[in-house]
């Protein structure tokens, strides 16, 4: 029985990053970082423990960038794969393996799991009818197909989701569908899924989730699946009519692949087979055994796929273990700003190491104590500057520097031999014991800002200890109780550089070299272990203070990013062209708006009565989160009087009022420069 249950072996993975841009903070607090703290801890009380992750190379946003960027998926992902793999072994991820899914041993295992499942009856089939673009001959997933949202009007809303109101949406309730490959009206087309019946699952995840994990799963997680569950699952497609995934493993499927997320979280089986087959170690058992612990770090919007949908995988395939917990951390914003890989919003990681070299343990220490583990958190350089200054500086390298330039000043870097101990000493060697569990158990518990916090008390408690005996004031007196105080801030220093490796690889290991320690066993780091004699090597600085200057150069290239965003914005590119009958088609007139009220349960829609000058009319427009209603009682507009009527949110809409888009998003009506009549016609 160990110290983690009664688990023969750990198989630890981390959420396998879209291999579509390059990693951020975010993906850091969320994930990396607790994940590599809770490896590090394992395999320092001697724990067989796997880390696993790679890129996550599958999917339409891949695609989509290839496209945008003129290059093949296979080269998109070649160019962030290695990024991403560069900069997590810079940073101190202490990934065993940092595999990838476009890796042949991922088809292999991922098609293998596919087959069995079909095999074993685990499908169903289905046939549906799907857009299709007929010029490129090529069904298009959900973010190939745009048109306007029937909710609000957007007329940029995807097959998935609107954007602009975040009313998720099916491709069928878009309004004027169009192909974003061609710009086409895409035709409907048959087309045969394989869907996973989640709902014949539903007893084993309510048995599974809901009453053996209910008071060990966070909150946060157990919340979200419950709700699921409760919601009543649906079965779920898991294949897509795309050429770039893992082709299916069954005859006449040409074209079809399997949807990202069913071979992803495979991705973690596969990495661990090859890391097997490379180390020649039986991966098997780290997946099959029952007395090996599964435990998956990831970020909560992934709390649906390694909850349900991987388990229900797993379950059906039938030799494999489920994940024993998956703390699912909220999300980082920066600056109180969402993180945003498409505006640029993000501090990221390759930049990072560039510009901050030798500081990788500052960005794992805030990132550590500003993890949003139980709601969203926000980071900003200004704390990034304080914690580093007023806690790393003042406090662990403060304390860790003068013991150690005082016992090379003192005693030629010679460990002294304490003599008897007064109170204050027996108190701080006595507390060193706690530590190691204390610390222990909250990295067990996954709550690893407590745990860094218990760190620290460490080092305050040394701090505050050396300061309180001020030993440089009393050595001409007094050298031998100099003796005895420094001897207890080394034991209290040993143990700061066993107990802060998972936290501070890199600190931690300049530290176990400076007082030159020859283990560093979890165990060992509550109790004294430098004895009398023992050489130091020489004191080194461990942390430098942050200026000002550096932090303000930071926050001004994110608001030189903010003002590129919205410069960026100012140049809609033109639209096709349009035949001037197709212009004259349209019966613009000038209108007031007589009425106007919100629309229940909507952030963004306006209701209003509009006399047309033709008659008086209800149009709906999504401007309720720039006019309040009472704004726009009165106003003269310009009317699109002849669009087809439409329903939105159940409210049939007859027109378009006519709004003007500024770069910052806002909107503006469009009217005439005279109070001309209601009904004049626009032309
Ligand atoms: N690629 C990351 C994300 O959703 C996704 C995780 C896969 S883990 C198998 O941002
Ligand atoms: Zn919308």
């Amino acid at each position: 029985m160990n110290s983690t249950g009664n688990y023969k072996r750990h198989t630890v993975t981390a959420a396998l990053p879209y291999a579509n841009g390059p990693i951020h903070i975010g993906h850091l607090a969320g994930v990396y970082v607790p994940a590599d703290i809770y490896v590090r801890y394992l395999r320092m009380k001697g724990e067989d423990v796997i880390y696993i992750c790679g890129s996550d190379e599958h999917g339409v946003p891949i695609t989509i960038k290839a496209r945008q960027e003129g290059k093949t998926p296979q080269q998109v992902v070649d160019h962030y794969h290695s990024l991403i793999k560069d900069s997590f072994a810079r940073f101190g991820i202490s990934f065993d393996i940092y595999s990838r899914t476009s890796s042949p041993v991922h088809h292999e295992t991922a098609s293998e799991v596919f087959k069995t499942l079909y095999d074993k009856g685990a499908f169903t089939e289905k046939d549906s009818e799907q857009y299709y673009d007929a010029e490129n001959n090529q069904f298009l997933a959900d973010r190939y197909i745009m048109g306007t949202c029937p909710h609000c009007g957007y007329e940029k809303a995807y097959g998935d989701q609107c954007e602009n109101c975040g009313t998720s949406l099916s491709p069928t309730d878009l309004i004027s569908p169009r192909s974003v490959l061609s710009g086409n009206k895409p035709v409907m087309k048959k087309t045969r899924h394989w869907y996973l019946p989640l709902d014949k699952h539903e007893p084993m995840l309510r048995k599974w989730i809901l009453e053996s994990h209910k008071h060990d799963w966070k909150p946060n997680v157990y919340g979200q699946c419950k709700s699921w569950i409760d919601q009543g699952l649906q079965p779920r497609a898991v294949t897509r009519d795309l050429t770039w995934g893992v082709k299916l493993p069954l005859e006449n499927t040409e074209g079809k692949v399997l949807y990202v997320w069913f071979d992803a979280p495979i991705g973690y089986i596969s990495a661990t087979r090859e890391w097997g087959e490379t180390h020649g170690r039986d991966w098997e058992k780290y997946w099959k055994d029952p007395e090996s612990k599964l435990v998956h770090f990831i970020g909560k919007d992934n709390i649906v796929f390694h909850c349900i949908i991987f388990p229900v995988i797993l379950n059906a395939e039938g030799s494999y273990i489920l994940p024993d917990n998956v703390p699912a951390n909220e999300f980082l914003n920066l600056e109180g700003d969402k993180i945003s890989t498409s505006r640029n919003w993000a501090v990221w990681l390759h930049e990072y190491l560039d510009e901050f070299p030798g500081k990788e343990d500052v960005l794992r220490y805030v990132l550590c104590a500003a993890a949003p583990e139980t709601k969203d958190n926000d980071f900003t350089w200004r704390d990034f500057q304080a914690r580093n200054n007023n806690e790393l500086l003042a406090i662990f390298g403060n304390f860790v520097n003068r013991t150690l330039v005082l016992t090379h000043k003192y005693f030629d870097g010679k460990v002294p031999e304490a003599g008897t101990l007064s109170a204050s000493d027996e108190e701080a060697l006595s507390s060193l014991g706690g530590f190691p569990e204390k610390i222990g158990q909250n990295i067990e518990q996954y709550r690893f800002r407590e745990a860094l916090a218990q760190m620290m008390n460490l080092a305050r408690l040394g701090n505050r200890y050396l300061t309180e005996a001020e030993p440089w004031k009393i050595y001409k007196e007094d050298p031998e109780r100099v003796k005895t105080v420094l001897n207890v801030c080394l034991q209290i220093v040993a143990s700061m550089a066993v107990l802060s490796e998972p936290f501070l690889p890199h600190t931690a290991k300049k530290l176990q070299e400076m007082i030159a320690l020859e283990k560093a066993d979890w165990r060992g780091a509550g109790g004294s272990r430098l004895h009398p004699g023992h050489q130091i090597n020489k004191a080194e600085l461990l942390f430098e203070k942050i200026e000002d200057a550096t932090i303000q150069a930071q926050v001004d290239k994110l608001l030189q990013t903010r003002k590129d965003n919205d410069a960026g914005r100012e140049v809609e590119p033109q639209k096709e062209a349009v035949s001037f009958d197709d212009f004259t088609a349209m019966d613009m007139r000038v209108a007031t708006i007589l009425e106007a009220e919100k629309v229940p349960k909507t952030k963004k829609l306006l209701k209003m009565t509009v006399d047309s000058g033709i008659d008086k009319r209800t149009v709906v427009s999504g401007i309720a989160e720039y006019y309040k209603p009472e704004e726009v009682v009165g106003k003269k507009v310009v009317l699109l009087a002849n669009l087809k009527p439409r329903k939105i949110k159940g409210i049939e809409s007859h027109g378009m009022l006519l709004m003007a888009e500024d770069k910052d998003g806002s909107l503006a009506f469009l009217s005439p420069e005279k109070a001309f009549e209601n009904g004049s016609t626009i032309s």
